[in-house]
């Protein structure tokens, strides 16, 4: 650890803002925040329905009973490690039922884990550990090609902090085990005694990020349980709910909304979906008589499409969430019909506020908004470009402040200043209309993040990777609209010197390592960047002239085009 960091983060501290004094009372008193950890909330559970199913993976299934030891015997193995209450720890583990495990284990311990994604490669991997300091990387490589063994060993290379590596499945040289750590010495009682505390922080969220590398996000057991509790509400989950996780269950979506934490929270049971494929979803859905999943719009529709061609019995399926990025009033309208459930829209963020559709809300509500904010203590506000407030029904900027959105970002005093205002409003980039009824509508987006399908892209972390290259001058990387994927990216270069090819290129971005769905896909040589009238490279006009040229693919290989951003080359493969 660097000499004078404490080892544990205070909350409230410049590097973990938190909530004025006054205000965390008020939520204390309305009761939003109870005091209670993710690990009280286990052992609670345990004790009243100990038998009940917790967690279905591929191989193995754990009762709430289960789960609740073996948190405790992993929270003791990474004690007996070195992992102590505070420090942070990065997880990246695929949708398996350790995944739960690990995660129940670090709240029992008070170890605070980083969710990076399995697309996620060394540059993120990198980036969180080396931002957090964090002290060890659990990872798994039971059922996997790539080796995420290997991932870690190079990113605790990278990163002086990370002195363990811990392996679900075969473990490399200098590496533990997950087993070896989960047959060591149980957390000693005392620890229960000496936090965590609801107070302090559970988790570091991944912000999608726009300004390069992403953010991490502290929730607090506080803020986080509270937003899981009432999401579990708005959902109605109960002890008969049988959620399937089908996005990366680290994300907060799965995780929080009401997910898989609500789903615990309810006595219900998670079951693990190791694809989001709808061969392997739908199968599961049957076998497993999932009541609830939730899922981005390209899923939904790659769904729907299987759905009409398949026997699978999706009868026990009572609600579909779709959300993380804007879904297409006219698919949604099929959402019903097709798999004979709700459909509930879902808009949230990482960051914290999350609005959903109701279960009572009239059907063009669901289909035409992406719902309303989850707690009546959030606040919501809809500003020009000088934070006044529009006018009601007018679209503007969306901000937002309540009991589960944070006050700042970790470790980021200096980004802070401008991604929330000074009396403590997370400014979201979204671009909403708000209904006398609440229910807001996203109808575009002031922030430079492309949404990749619910995936997001922060456009200058790109170019970064892009500008590395020798032979690249220049690079802008912008969102085109995609059938598909809502968006794709796509990248503009100016060559230095030898142009290389766009496959070349696509390569050198992989493997500078990075997760597959940053990397561009399609890239378009130009002599130079249209520009605006200070200068600066036009983001909006080079966006209107790729997504000109995708809609008419003609225009797109018509040599004669004037303008001097025309492509030189083009290239549309991956
Ligand atoms: C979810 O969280 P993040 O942190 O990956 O991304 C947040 C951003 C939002 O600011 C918005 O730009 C976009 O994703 N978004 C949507 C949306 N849901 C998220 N845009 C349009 N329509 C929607 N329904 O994506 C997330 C977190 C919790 C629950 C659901 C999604």
């Amino acid at each position: 650890m660097t000499v004078g960091r404490p080892r544990i983060d205070v909350v409230g501290s410049a590097d973990v803002p938190t909530w004025p004094e006054a205000i965390a009372a008020e939520y204390r008193a309305r009761g939003y925040w109870t005091g209670q950890t993710f690990s009280d909330l286990l052992r609670e559970r345990a004790a009243a329905h100990p038998d009940r199913e917790a967690v279905v993976g591929a191989d193995e299934r754990l009762t709430y009973a289960e789960l609740d030891r073996r948190a405790s015997a992993l929270a003791g193995g990474l004690a007996w490690i070195g992992v102590h209450r505070g420090d942070r720890v990065v997880v990246q583990l695929p949708n398996e039922a350790v995944f739960v495990e690990v995660l129940f284990a670090c709240f029992r311990l008070g170890a605070i884990p980083i969710l990076a994604l399995p697309a996620h490669r060394a540059s993120e991997l990198t980036h969180f550990a080396a931002h957090s300091e964090a002290v060890a990387i659990i990872t798994s490589d039971a059922r996997s090609r790539f080796s995420f063994a290997g991932l870690a060993d190079e990113v605790r290379a990278a990163v002086p902090s990370v002195r363990e590596v811990v392996v679900a499945g075969e473990p490399l040289e200098d590496q533990r085990s997950l087993d070896e750590l989960r047959g060591a010495t149980p957390l000693p009682e005392l620890a229960a005694k000496s936090g965590p505390f609801g107070r302090d922080l559970a988790l570091l969220q991944l912000s999608g990020g726009t300004t390069g590398a992403s953010k991490l996000i502290p929730r607090t057991h506080d803020d986080y349980l509270y937003s899981v509790r009432a999401s579990a509400q708005i959902c109605e989950q109960d002890g008969d709910s049988r959620y399937l996780v089908v996005l990366p269950a680290g994300h907060n979506f799965p995780l929080s909304s009401a997910g898989i934490l609500g789903t615990i929270e309810s006595g219900g049971t998670v079951v693990m979906c190791p694809s989001p494929d709808p061969a392997t979803a739908l199968g599961l859905i049957e076998t497993e008589r999932i009541t609830v999943t939730g899922l981005v719009p390209p899923l939904a529709i790659a769904w729907l499409e299987a759905l009409s061609g398949s026997s699978r019995d999706v009868s026990s399926l009572r609600l579909l969430q779709v959300g993380g990025a804007k879904l297409d009033a006219e698919v949604a309208r099929r959402v019903e019909p097709a798999f004979g459930c709700r459909l509930q829209q879902v808009f949230g963020m990482a960051e914290g506020l999350v609005n959903y559709t109701r279960p009572e809300d009239p059907l063009e509500t669901v289909i035409a908004t992406q719902g309303r904010p989850m707690s009546p203590a959030d606040e919501v506000r809809v500003v020009d470009e000088h934070d006044r407030d529009v006018a009601p029904g007018e679209s503007g900027a969306l901000l937002t402040r309540g009991p589960y959105t944070i006050r700042g970002y970790y470790r980021a005093t200096e980004h802070n200043r401008t991604a929330f205002t000074s009396d403590g409003f997370y400014r979201t980039g979204d671009l909403v209309r708000q209904a006398p009824s609440g229910h807001l509508e996203v109808v575009g987006r002031a922030k430079e993040q492309i949404n990749r399908g619910g995936e997001k892209v922060a456009p200058a972390e790109v170019e970064g990777h892009l500008l590395a290259h020798p032979s690249v001058l220049d690079a802008c990387v912008v969102g085109v609209p995609d059938a598909a994927l809502g968006e794709r990216t796509y990248a503009v270069v100016v060559a230095r010197g030898e142009q290389p090819t766009p496959a070349s290129l696509r390569k050198f971005v992989r493997e500078r390592g990075v997760a597959a769905f940053k990397v561009p896909d399609r890239i378009t040589f130009v002599p130079e960047f249209p520009t605006t009238g200070v200068g600066k490279v036009s983001r909006r006009e080079l966006r209107t002239l790729l997504a000109a040229q995708l809609t008419d693919a003609s225009a797109a290989s018509a040599a004669a085009t004037p303008v001097s951003s025309a492509p030189t080359t083009d290239d549309s493969g991956r």
